[in-house]
């Protein structure tokens, strides 16, 4: 024992072996994928700051004299948590958050393959505490290490990792809410911390709201239109496909490009028996993207100012459309072919009222069938519909498609039309693969048809947001052939929205100003289910519909006014009018959207009974 008399700066030395343990774990465990050396250097750089902190204030708070202690003790606390997280990565391919943590059902699915989850390798993230431990008395630790040193260092590594993450990741914290981002640009650690605040914020906005809140809502008469009686029931009991088209805006339907014909498939089936085409329909949309029109369709309530209602508020009580039709024996399933924790979908979707989420892992993706962001749409149609024709009937299965995302990528085989040739490639591209989930949309149908479900199902097609940004008014005024005001800006957040019910006889197109939060009611009624109690929107087809439909950030659209950007233009004739005109709508619109805002923050709808 002699020789090991020595002295050890015990406290670097733990630094440095959870450093090696964590990027061990973010690389050869969670797999976390990098496309640069910047990434590389951020995820090598963003465990040091938490860890210096930890050892720093623990010297600072415990004492210097119990160096030995502070570095074993905090080396086997956050082992412990990168443990936990690795086994849970096992198992769930996600990082853990305090939601999933408080979620009973998916600790008892751990619990059970808990044991299957532990390799022999598993030891090796124990070795270096064992061994301080065993050496603890046989050897002198020496501190090397001052705190306040440390404490500064900590910080500067901290600035440097949100310098990098920003870099690779632009509003990180608001915009994106992919784990595997997060953890990659912040590090495993710091998004421990991230998740507890976030859930700490949420707990607590939940926790000033009682009962009375509810009640108070009741005295707003949400919905008062009622649902149109002719259309009531037409669908019931058929098989709903509800289908999101990826970043697709309205101009785009019976628009053509230098003769080509953008969406020939949905501008023939706008026009087929049985459809009804909504042309002044809005996404109402934010932060949240695909995730916010997910839930605004759902839920017939408006997405969060700020963040995505997916992330903020995974835990809420919700009367989702989903859990409705469910409750009316409905099979729901959910086909997307990303990675499941992406957006928290994997979180979300059961609160929804989703039985199965048909995420990344259920589907065949190679090289040659995938682009951009994944899967091209037309196989994941394809595939999708294996496990649709195995769902019990009748089913409420959605489908969200991917390829028609930013930055619009698409194999050279796969372009029906060319690029456009304008100076702006993104535009450019956006209308070629546009034209491609068109003829994927007709594959899909086709296939249905084959599969004999078609003819006791119904149709619901949307898109989920804008594609085409303000950055590329410049190309869109071109194209348009005219200038791009913040009033015709408004008008590019139209979305098609189709409803196609195979069988009746009708053909319509329906100019009722709206927009996703009118989803909702309109399904229902299509169903013959009863309308829900708190919605924000009307049927579709209801007669004497309010006109009027609010974004998020509060313009809104009314039949005769519309108001952005703190400015009123008149609807008819699309110049900027007195402001006076549009006055009479703010208290409505403001008041709408924090009731709305109020009923997530404060999960409202767990006092409805
Ligand atoms: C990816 C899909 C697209 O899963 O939701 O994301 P977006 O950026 O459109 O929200
Ligand atoms: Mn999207």
């Amino acid at each position: 024992m002699q020789r090991f008399k020595g002295k050890l700066p015990i406290i670097w030395i733990s630094i440095f072996t959870l450093w090696a343990k964590t990027t061990f774990a973010v690389f050869y465990i969670f797999h976390i994928h990098t496309e640069d050396s910047l990434q590389v250097a951020t995820i090598l750089i963003n465990p040091l700051a938490p860890l210096l902190l930890l050892m720093s204030l623990a010297l600072l708070f415990v004492g210097k004299k119990n160096a030995a202690f502070i570095a074993i003790a905090i080396n086997l606390a956050v082992t412990l948590l990168l443990y936990f997280n690795i086994v849970y990565y096992r198992f769930f391919n996600d990082f853990l958050t305090i939601p999933i943590l408080l979620q009973s059902n998916n600790a008892r699915d751990l619990g059970i393959s808990l044991w299957k989850l532990l390799e022999p390798v598993d030891i090796l993230f124990f070795i270096d505490i064992i061994i301080a431990f065993w050496l603890k008395g046989r050897m002198r630790a020496v501190l090397l290490f001052r705190p306040k040193v440390g404490l500064s260092l900590a910080c500067i590594l901290f600035f440097i990792n949100l310098t990098t993450a920003h870099i690779d990741r632009p509003e990180l914290l608001t915009r994106s809410f992919d784990r595997q981002m997060l953890v990659r640009n912040l590090g495993i650690y710091n998004y421990v911390v991230y998740d507890v605040l976030l859930h700490g914020q949420t707990k607590i906005r939940r926790a000033a709201a009682s009962e009375r809140d509810y009640d108070e809502l009741n005295k707003h008469v949400l919905s008062d239109t009622p649902a149109n009686p002719a259309y009531s029931s037409i669908a019931k009991g058929r098989n709903v496909f509800v289908i999101s088209l990826e970043s697709t805006q309205s101009f785009v339907v019976n628009e053509y490009v230098d003769e080509q014909e953008l969406t020939p498939f949905l501008n023939d089936l706008i026009t087929e028996k049985g459809s009804y085409y909504f042309d002044q329909f809005y996404h109402q949309t934010s932060q949240g993207k695909t995730s916010d029109s997910e839930f605004i369709i759902d839920n017939s309530l408006y997405g969060l100012p700020r963040g995505a209602v997916f992330f903020t508020n995974p835990q809420n009580k919700y009367n989702a459309l989903p859990k409705r039709v469910k409750e009316a024996g409905y099979t729901t399933a959910v086909f997307h072919a990303n990675n499941k924790s992406f957006w928290n979908r994997d979180v979300m979707y059961p609160a929804l009222g989703y039985d199965h989420f048909f995420s990344e892992m259920y589907y065949t993706i190679t090289k040659e069938n995938s682009v951009g962001w994944g899967l091209k749409d037309a196989d994941f149609f394809m595939q999708s519909l294996e496990y649709v024709k195995k769902l019990q009937q009748p089913f409420y299965a959605k489908f969200i498609t991917l390829t028609n995302h930013f930055p619009f990528a698409l194999a050279a085989k796969d372009e029906i039309i060319p690029e456009w040739n304008s100076p702006d490639g993104t535009v450019n591209r956006y209308f070629t693969t546009v034209r491609y989930q068109d003829e994927a949309l007709k594959q899909f149908f086709d296939a249905i048809k084959a599969s004999g479900l078609y003819d006791n199902s119904i149709f619901i097609i949307y898109g989920d947001h804008y594609g085409i940004s303000k950055n590329h008014n410049k190309a869109m005024s071109t194209f348009l052939q005219k200038d791009i005001t913040a009033y015709e800006y408004i008008q590019l957040q139209k979305v098609p929205m189709l409803i196609h019910v195979p069988g009746l006889e009708e053909t319509k197109t329906v100019s009722t100003i709206s927009g996703q939060i009118d989803v909702k009611p309109t399904i229902l009624n299509l169903l013959g289910l009863e309308q829900g109690h708190i919605q924000f929107g009307t049927d579709l087809f209801a007669s004497n519909r309010e006109e009027l439909i609010i974004l998020r950030d509060g313009s809104f659209i009314s039949d005769t006014y519309v108001y952005t950007n703190n400015r009123c233009y008149s609807h008819r004739t699309s110049m900027e009018t007195n402001m006076h005109y549009c006055e009479p709508f703010f208290e409505h619109v403001k008041e709408e959207l924090e009731l709305s805002d109020k009923i997530i923050y404060g999960d409202l709808l767990r006092f409805a009974n």
